[in-house]
């Protein structure tokens, strides 16, 4: 219930013990036209919450019944407060428990961060030198030319010898280590160019300050090409493989790229999963790139062709972190291992097929599978993505009723689960990269939106990046420098060891994770999933960076504003 205008005096909100850890809000803000909920933890005997701006009561509504959470242990009631859309600075009070973080509501209430969230790709490059006038204090020198990378033993090929060396600079640093996996970078470039295919129009308006931003391309494209150019070197031109990742032996200190560059770098084994998710990525960077830059287009698809038919000649190379051999040490960065590669080739075929309409990719994209919430290790469900895209061209061949059949039954069961759950996000459990799986549940539900135009998936995937920013059971902004209490000691090399108080802006948490109980920090976990996360520099389980959960985040983000633009426009036509 709004209270007349925004300077009626209806009572005094007075901030009392400002501790703001009950209730849980989007501490960055709310669009004014569009779902707007904070949970309440812990209120005894309230039915009521109030909105105040200054000192004033603007706007007082009912909380929902109380829901008690086994996964947090807390028992919770909602604050909506939708139908308020006066913009403003506002806290939310509930009598006997306290008064909320502020927040804004604003028509660009997202802009700032989902900048930051972007430009966190320009600031985790590899090989080039982060100057001051894209990136402020957090300014650093180059960092792993990567220009003489030792080739292992199981790396070698026909033409190439273990302890040759070849160039294979650029690209992301995966996570908070300065290692470069070809799996993991497959999905989360993907996912950038997913973002960029569906909302081609809305990214082309936009600009973050990087080095290519004064180019014709979109930033979001050029950010892509920097790890796409690194991703097409990790193949052996003379067969097709692919190696699974550029890396240095073991993981270096919490020092500066610049620091921990003069260890050797290694290119490690071929792989199956390693070679699908290269031709998928190249794939379809082949369609995005095929008006505005041909060549690149036809080097992309080339590419992708070769490691297809490597894959398909080694369909069951499983990847093992390469053991010591002679004078060549054991390594023992991160793996991305997998060992089912039956989603790698149903994506990989789906994006050669959407490139090349060549029926041979036909009986590999299998529909009538399990579709999980994509992340590293299956990665089916970007193939569902891809296929819906392109649904018109390739209907007859594939059966794109069944596409979007799945796209929806996932989209549904993520509403439901919603639904039920008493933050009101569709969260049921809390694996390592948990906040990457919720940022993909936001982009699967955003698909729900687009197929039905039903507003309820769009507040649903409003509702999974509310979670990012604040609405969850830690009452942690998972994005650091936005929001008043974020995250500020992610496990990320630069931020450890820049000198710099705090995390460099932008960066998401892995969050909460279930299994991490007493594993990296001692004690500092809560026994509840929902819960079990530590804002420390040792916890590498919920607290570090990776551009698997920094893409999806950037795909929501964005995608959210680029709907609800199209919605303020729809409403005043
Ligand atoms: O995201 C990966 C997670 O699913 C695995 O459980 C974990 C342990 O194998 O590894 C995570 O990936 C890490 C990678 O191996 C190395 N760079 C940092 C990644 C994020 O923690």
């Amino acid at each position: 219930m709004k209270l007349g205008s925004i300077s009626t005096i209806f009572s005094l909100c007075i901030a009392i013990s400002v501790q703001a850890q009950h209730i849980r809000i989007n501490q960055v803000g709310y669009f004014p036209r569009a779902q707007k909920i904070a949970i309440v933890e812990g209120a005894k005997n309230q039915s009521q919450f109030e909105i105040c701006a200054n000192k004033n009561v603007v706007y007082r509504g009912e909380l929902s019944q109380q829901q008690a959470w086994d996964l947090s242990g807390e028992t919770l009631q909602i604050a909506d407060f939708s139908d308020f859309t006066q913009c403003g600075s506002y806290t939310i009070r509930v009598k006997g428990v306290e008064q909320s973080y502020p927040f804004t509501i604003a028509e660009t209430v997202f802009y700032n961060v989902d900048n930051a969230l972007a430009k966190a790709f320009y600031l985790n490059r590899a090989g080039i030198e982060i100057v001051p006038e894209y990136a402020g204090k957090y300014t650093r020198k180059a960092g792993h030319p990567d220009t003489a990378v030792i080739i292992l033993p199981s790396a070698a090929g026909p033409q190439r010898k273990a302890g040759e060396v070849i160039s294979t600079p650029k690209g992301w640093y995966d996570a908070g280590d300065y290692n470069k996996y070809v799996v993991n970078s497959g999905i989360s470039t993907a996912t950038l160019l997913l973002a960029y295919e569906n909302y081609s129009a809305y990214f082309d308006t936009l600009t973050w300050n990087i080095p290519e931003s004064a180019n014709e391309q979109a930033d979001l494209l050029d950010e892509i090409v920097w790890n796409l150019d690194w991703v097409l070197s990790m193949q052996d031109p003379a067969d097709g493989g692919v190696y699974n990742k550029c890396t240095e032996a073991a993981f270096s200190g919490v020092v500066m790229p610049h620091e921990a560059s003069n260890s050797p770098r290694y290119v490690v084994a071929k792989g199956t999963s390693a070679a699908l998710n290269f031709a998928a990525l190249t794939a379809f960077a082949a369609r995005i790139f095929k008006e505005k830059n041909p060549e690149y287009a036809a080097q992309c698809l080339s590419a992708a062709q070769k490691a297809w038919q490597w894959a398909v000649q080694n369909p069951h190379v499983e990847y093992y972190n390469a053991k010591a051999d002679g004078d060549f040490p054991n390594i023992r960065t991160g793996w991305y291992s997998d060992k089912d590669f039956s989603d790698e080739f149903l994506w990989a075929a789906s994006e050669l097929f959407i490139a090349t309409h060549d029926t041979i990719y036909v009986p590999y994209i299998n529909l009538n599978r399990e579709f999980t919430i994509p992340w590293w290790q299956s990665v089916e469900a970007m193939a569902l993505f891809s296929l819906y895209n392109h649904r018109a061209e390739i209907a007859q061949a594939i059966d794109t009723a069944r596409v979007k059949e799945q796209l929806l039954f996932t989209a549904n069961n993520l509403l439901v689960l919603q639904e039920q759950n008493p933050y009101r996000t569709p969260i049921t459990d809390f694996p390592w990269g948990s906040n990457g799986v919720m940022a993909n549940k936001g982009l699967w539900l955003l698909y729900g939106y687009g197929i039905t135009h039903n507003v309820a998936y769009f507040n649903a995937a409003l509702s999974c990046f509310d979670y990012l920013l604040g609405r969850n059971a830690t009452g942690y902004s998972f994005v650091a420098g936005y929001g008043s209490k974020y995250s500020k000691n992610l496990h990320h090399r630069p931020s450890g060891a820049d000198g710099i108080a705090g995390s460099i802006p932008g960066f998401v948490a892995g969050g909460p994770n279930g299994n991490s109980v007493k594993r990296d920090c001692g004690n500092h976990y809560s026994t509840y999933a929902a819960k079990a996360y530590y804002d420390g520099w040792c916890s590498f389980t919920t607290n570090e960076i990776a551009i698997n959960w920094q893409a999806p985040a950037v795909y929501v983000a964005h995608a959210l504003v680029a709907e609800y633009e199209k919605q303020k426009k729809i409403k005043k036509n």
